[in-house]
C-alpha cells in the first residue's frame, strides 16, 4: 500500500478536497496503478475505469457526496469513485470476488452510491427522479447523472431526455464520450456526438468557454455570450445541439482528462438555473497502452500481467464456449438459409454473433443497447417472412418483456431467442445473474422454452427453434461447454420431448442444462448407497413440458427430484408441480433452484452454489435426509 501515498490519505471525498494541487496532479497516476494492481489479480472493467480517473476526481472536488448524488450509468466505471469514498482496502483487491467489493455501485455498499446499476440506460431517469424529489422537498443538493455515449442508444435515456426540461430546472448530465460501447458505439447518436466534437463552431465556443471560465468565477458571462451569439446569428454560428432543442443547455466538448477545467465547468453547472449537459471527452484505457490499443478487449478483462497486460492464454484443449458454438452454428445455418438474420443489442462478441458478422455482414445487425427495439425489429422481420435470431443475454432480455409478449408471442411470430449467461454470472452478481427467464417466459402463450444439456444439443435446439415457425427461447450458461463431439450438421429435436438418460425406479431426477451433469453424479451416489437405480431425465423443454413422460414417472416412482438453474418460483419445479396437480397425481417433489432472494456476486459458480445448498454434496444430503425420513415411516418406506 506504500505505493499509493496520496491515495492512501483519502478515506473520504473531504480528504480529497483538502489535498494540495501538486498532490491532486499526482493522484490520477496512483489511482490508475491501484486499479491495474487490483484488476490484474481477478479481472474487471479495466478500460472504462482507467478512462474516468480525472473525471471522477473532478466530480468529487466539485460536489459533496453523499449530500449530492451521483448516478452512474451501468456503474461498471465506478471503481475510482469507490477508491475515493472509503473503499480503498482489501475489499478493493477482492473486487468481484467473494467478500470483495461489488463490480458495480450498490446502495448497500456505501452511502456514496446514490443509485445501484448494472444494466445500461438507467441513470438519466433515476437522476431526474432524485431531482424531482429534491424540488418537492425544497432541498438544494445537486444530482449528477454520468452517462457514457452508448447510454444514448438506450430507449429509456431518450425517454428521460424528453422529460427533463419540463420536470426540473436543476439537472446536471455529464456525457462521458469515449466513442465506445463494449464494441465501437453504433447508430445516429454516436455519429451526432462525433459531429459535435468536430464542429468548428463548437470548438471555437469551447475555447471561448475555457477562457471565460478561467477568468470569471462561475463563468456566467459565457452563457450570456453563447445565448447572444445564437440569437444574433440565428444559430448559424452556434448551431443548437439536439440537447438545446430539448431544453437542456449543452456545454462542450470538454477535455475529460483535465481535472482543473472540468472542476470549473462543474462549478458553473452548479449555478445553472436550467438543465445542463457537459460533453466530456475521455479515452477508454487511458494510461495503460495495451488497453488504449484494444478498447473492446479491455472493456472487461480477466486476470492479466500488470506490467505487460498479457493475459493467461486459454487452454487450447478446453471445450468451446457456448457462445462460440452458437455463433458458428448460426453462421453455418445462415449460409444455407437466406432468410436467417442475427440481431445483437451491443454485444457482438459476448453473444458470439460476431461469427455471423464476419461471414454474412449483410444479415448481422447491432442495434446498440436497445433490447426492446431489437425484439420489435425482429418481430417486424419475422412478419415479413424472415427468420430472425435475437442473441441477448438472459438478464438483458428482461428489458424486452413487453415486445416478447405483445409483439412476438401474441402474433406467434417465428423469432428465435438465444439467451446466453442463463444461470449465474458469478463475478458480476445480482444485476447480471440470468435466473428469472424460465419464470417470465414459461407463462407466455406460444413460447417454446428450452435448454440444452451440452453444446451439441445447443446446435440441435438452435436448428429446432429456427425451424419451429414459432417464438423459441433457448437458454444456456456462460462459459465453456462440456467438450462433447459436435455433429457436422444439427438435427431437429421433437418439440416437447424430454430425453430419458437412464431408466430406473423409485427416484426420478428431472434436470435442466448444466444440472444434468450434477444429476448424473447424484444418481450414481444414490444408487451406490441405496438399492435402487434412479431414472434420469434431461428435460430439454420447459415448455411444452413432456407431460406424458412426467405422468409415466409419477406413477412408477416414489419421488421426483428437480434440478434447475433458475429461481424456483415459476421455474421448472413449478412447471412439474402444476402438471402433476393438473393430472391429479400426488408424488413428493424435491425441487432445487435459486431461492426467492437476489444472489450476490462471488468468486465462482461453485462457491455460490455451495453457499445456497446447490452443490453436489448439499443436494445429496438433502435427498438422503428425505429418503431417511421416508424410511422411518413404514407405510412410505423405500424398498
Ligand atoms: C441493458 C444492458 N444491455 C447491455 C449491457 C452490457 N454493457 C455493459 S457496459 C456496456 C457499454 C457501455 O458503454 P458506455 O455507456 O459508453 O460506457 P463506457 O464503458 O464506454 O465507459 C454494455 C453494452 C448492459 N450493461 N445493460
Amino acid at each position: 500500500m506504500d505505493d499509493f501515498p496520496i491515495l492512501n490519505k483519502i478515506q473520504n471525498p473531504q480528504d480529497l478536497r483538502k489535498l494540495p494541487p501538486d498532490e491532486i496532479a499526482s493522484l490520477p497516476q496512483e489511482i490508475r496503478d491501484r486499479i491495474i494492481q487490483a484488476t490484474s489479480q481477478n479481472g474487471g472493467h479495466v478500460g472504462p475505469n482507467l478512462g474516468v480517473v480525472e473525471l471522477t476526481i473532478a466530480l468529487h472536488l466539485a460536489f459533496e457526496t453523499p449530500k449530492d448524488s451521483f448516478c452512474w450509468d451501468v456503474s461498471h466505471q465506478g471503481y475510482v469513485h469507490k477508491l475515493l469514498t472509503g473503499r480503498n482496502d482489501g475489499r478493493f483487491d477482492g473486487i468481484r470476488q467473494e467478500n470483495g467489493l461489488s463490480g458495480f455501485l450498490s446502495r448497500e455498499e456505501s452511502p456514496h452510491d446514490a443509485f445501484g446499476a448494472g444494466h445500461a440506460g438507467t441513470c438519466l431517469s433515476a437522476a431526474l427522479g432524485m431531482c424531482m424529489a429534491r424540488d418537492l422537498k425544497k432541498d438544494n443538493n445537486h444530482v449528477v447523472a454520468i452517462a457514457g455515449d452508448a447510454a444514448f442508444t438506450c430507449g429509456i435515456t431518450l425517454e428521460a431526455l424528453n422529460n427533463i426540461a419540463c420536470s426540473t430546472k436543476k439537472f446536471i448530465l455529464v456525457l462521458n464520450d469515449n466513442e465506445w460501447s463494449i464494441a465501437k458505439n453504433v447508430g445516429a447518436f454516436s455519429r451526432y456526438f462525433n459531429e459535435l466534437i468536430t464542429n468548428p463552431v463548437y470548438d471555437r465556443l469551447h475555447k471561448d468557454a475555457q477562457t471565460f471560465l478561467t477568468k470569471i468565477p462561475g463563468g456566467r458571462s459565457f452563457m450570456k455570450l453563447v445565448s447572444k451569439a445564437k440569437r444574433d446569428t440565428k444559430e448559424l454560428l452556434a448551431p443548437s445541439s439536439i440537447f438545446e432543442k430539448l431544453g437542456i443547455r449543452y456545454l462542450g466538448p470538454i477535455d475529460g482528462h483535465d481535472v482543473e477545467t472540468m472542476v470549473r465547468f462543474f462549478e458553473f453547472a452548479k449555478d445553472s438555473d436550467e438543465p445542463i449537459v457537459l460533453h466530456v471527452l475521455t479515452r477508454k484505457g487511458k494510461g495503460f497502452p495495451v488497453a488504449l490499443k484494444e478498447p473492446e478487449k479491455w472493456h472487461g478483462s480477466g486476470p492479466f500481467d500488470a506490467k505487460t497486460g498479457e493475459s493467461k492464454p486459454e487452454n487450447p484443449d478446453s471445450p468451446p464456449k457456448y457462445q462460440d458454438v452458437f455463433g458458428q452454428c448460426l453462421a453455418a445455418l445462415a449460409v444455407k438459409d437466406k432468410s436467417i438474420t442475427g440481431i445483437t443489442a451491443a454485444m457482438p462478441a459476448g453473444t458470439g454473433l460476431d461469427a455471423l458478422e464476419k461471414k454474412i455482414p449483410d444479415r448481422f445487425y447491432d442495434v446498440g443497447i436497445a433490447e426492446e427495439h431489437a425484439v420489435l425489429m425482429a418481430a417486424g422481420m419475422a412478419a415479413q417472412g424472415l427468420k430472425p435470431v435475437c442473441a441477448i443475454y438472459s438478464t438483458f432480455l428482461q428489458r424486452a418483456y413487453d415486445p416478447i409478449i405483445h409483439d412476438v408471442c401474441l402474433q406467434n411470430l417465428p423469432v428465435t431467442f438465444c439467451l446466453d449467461r442463463a444461470g449465474l454470472s458469478p463475478n458480476d452478481g445480482p444485476t447480471h445473474h440470468g435466473v428469472f427467464d424460465l419464470s417470465f417466459l414459461r407463462c407466455v402463450p406460444n413460447a417454446l422454452v428450452m435448454q440444452p444439456k451440452d453444446e451439441d444439443e445447443l446446435q440441435d435446439m438452435l436448428f429446432t427453434g429456427i425451424s419451429s415457425g414459432q417464438p423459441a427461447f433457448i437458454r444456456y450458461p456462460r462459459g465453456n461447454g462440456l467438450g462433447v463431439t459436435l455433429k457436422k450438421s444439427p438435427e431437429t429435436i421433437e418439440i416437447g420431448k424430454a430425453e430419458v438418460i437412464t431408466q430406473g425406479e423409485t427416484c426420478s431426477i428431472w434436470a435442466l442444462g448444466p444440472f444434468v451433469e450434477n444429476a448424473k453424479k447424484l444418481a450414481e451416489k444414490l444408487s451406490a448407497k441405496y438399492n435402487f437405480e434412479c431414472s434420469l431425465v434431461n428435460v430439454r423443454f420447459v415448455k411444452p413440458l413432456d407431460v406424458d413422460l412426467l405422468i409415466k414417472h409419477a406413477t412408477s416412482h416414489d419421488f421426483i427430484v428437480v434440478l434447475e438453474d433458475n429461481v424456483m418460483m415459476g421455474g421448472l419445479g413449478s412447471a412439474i408441480m402444476e402438471s402433476l396437480q393438473a393430472n391429479d397425481l400426488q408424488i413428493p417433489v424435491k425441487s432445487f433452484g435459486w431461492p426467492d432472494t437476489f444472489i450476490p456476486h462471488g468468486s465462482s459458480i461453485n462457491e455460490i452454489r455451495t453457499k445456497y445448498g446447490l452443490d453436489d454434496q448439499s443436494i445429496l444430503t438433502f435427498v438422503e435426509n428425505f429418503i431417511n425420513k421416508r424410511q422411518k415411516s413404514p407405510e412410505r418406506a423405500i424398498a
